[in-house]
């Protein structure tokens, strides 16, 4: 079993999914899980959301008011232009085209043990983990996302980075036909991003698998996506085929299709504008109110030292 509920919370502190799913959602999302043989009927009949956010809350991760958003809106309003342009678009096209199994995920360049894995055999030897992030995207909405998944830095290190690695670059799959979005030119084909090796060893960085303790459905990067919460959504690159140790600072997609808007960091900055829009203020999903953006996304006591001494109004 791939996908598990985490061990560590006590069966009392798991919410009723009722709150979250209607029917023909579950129906849905219950027949694909059964057909995938991925979760556990106690696993869909619990959601964690609720347990795993007060856990965040603890850590000092998520504030009082960071309730978890709802899975409807977390699975229909996205951004995954290999599926079109609009919000509501992956969420049409994606589960048609896209067959996230069999799928396999290479790790290669820089490290001592390359190979091409099987996204089962991937994952088997880390252990799930559930965790609630704040998730931003560039348009400043945001959402509080209960992610399951493993950490980047586990699969980094059983590959064993070469001293001289020093990003890490990862890609999405290049299949037109599985991706019909690939079929116009809106941006450079595979979309790839890149971090700094240190910023992909940090612990919050998390290689997603699961959201509310569901396999990913295809709109939201089934079956493996990069979670980087204290930066913007655009570096969680979603359906990943290929991770890549590097000497050099990697190209990314939003990079090069604007490279005066999209820096390689994409750090939130509250204090310097996007070029066409204030980032000074993001819209929880759900809300009416506009709330002000946090530095690091409310992560800079975990990651601000990752940039220490950095310009971050030159590395954007
Ligand atoms: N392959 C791929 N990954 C992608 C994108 C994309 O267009 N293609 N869009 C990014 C952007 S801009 C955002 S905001 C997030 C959105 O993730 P979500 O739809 O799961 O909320 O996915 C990111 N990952
Ligand atoms: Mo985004």
């Amino acid at each position: 079993m791939l996908i598990r509920p985490p061990s560590d919370v006590p069966s009392s502190q798991i919410t009723p999914e009722r709150l979250y799913f209607n029917r023909r959602d579950f129906v849905r999302t219950a027949g694909m899980a059964a057909a995938a043989a991925l979760v556990t009927p106690a696993a869909l009949a619990a959601c964690e959301g609720g347990a795993a956010a007060r856990a965040a809350r603890q850590d000092g991760a998520l504030g009082k008011d960071d309730e978890p958003t709802p899975y409807k809106d977390i699975t229909t309003y996205n951004n995954f232009y290999e599926f079109g342009t609009g919000k509501d678009e992956p969420a049409e096209n994606a589960p048609r085209y896209l067959h996230p199994r069999p799928w396999t995920v290479t790790i290669d360049g820089l490290v001592g043990k390359p190979g091409a894995y099987h996204f089962d055999d991937l994952v088997k030897p880390f252990r799930v983990e559930s965790r609630t992030y704040r998730h931003r995207c560039v348009e400043t909405w945001s959402m509080v996302i209960p992610w399951q998944g493993i950490p980047l830095r586990d699969v980094l290190r059983r590959a064993e980075p070469r001293p001289g690695a020093r990003f890490v670059e990862l890609t999405t799959l290049l299949d037109p036909r599985q991706m019909p979005g690939q079929q116009s030119s809106v941006l450079d084909w595979p979309y790839t991003e890149g971090l700094r090796l240190d910023e992909a060893m940090h612990p919050l960085a998390l290689l997603a698998t699961g959201i509310y303790n569901r396999p990913l459905l295809p709109q939201n990067g089934a079956p493996l996506r990069l979670v980087t919460p204290w930066k913007y959504g655009f570096k969680g690159i979603k359906s990943i085929v290929r991770i890549r140790l590097t000497d050099r600072q990697p190209a990314t997609a939003w990079n090069k299709a604007a490279p005066n808007e999209y820096g390689f960091y994409a750090n939130v900055n509250p204090d310097v504008d996007h070029p066409r829009w204030s980032q000074a203020r993001e819209r929880r999903i759900g809300d009416w109110l506009r709330r002000p953006t946090l530095p690091f996304n409310g992560y800079a006591a975990q990651v601000a030292s990752l940039y220490a001494g950095m310009d971050l109004r030159r590395n954007f």
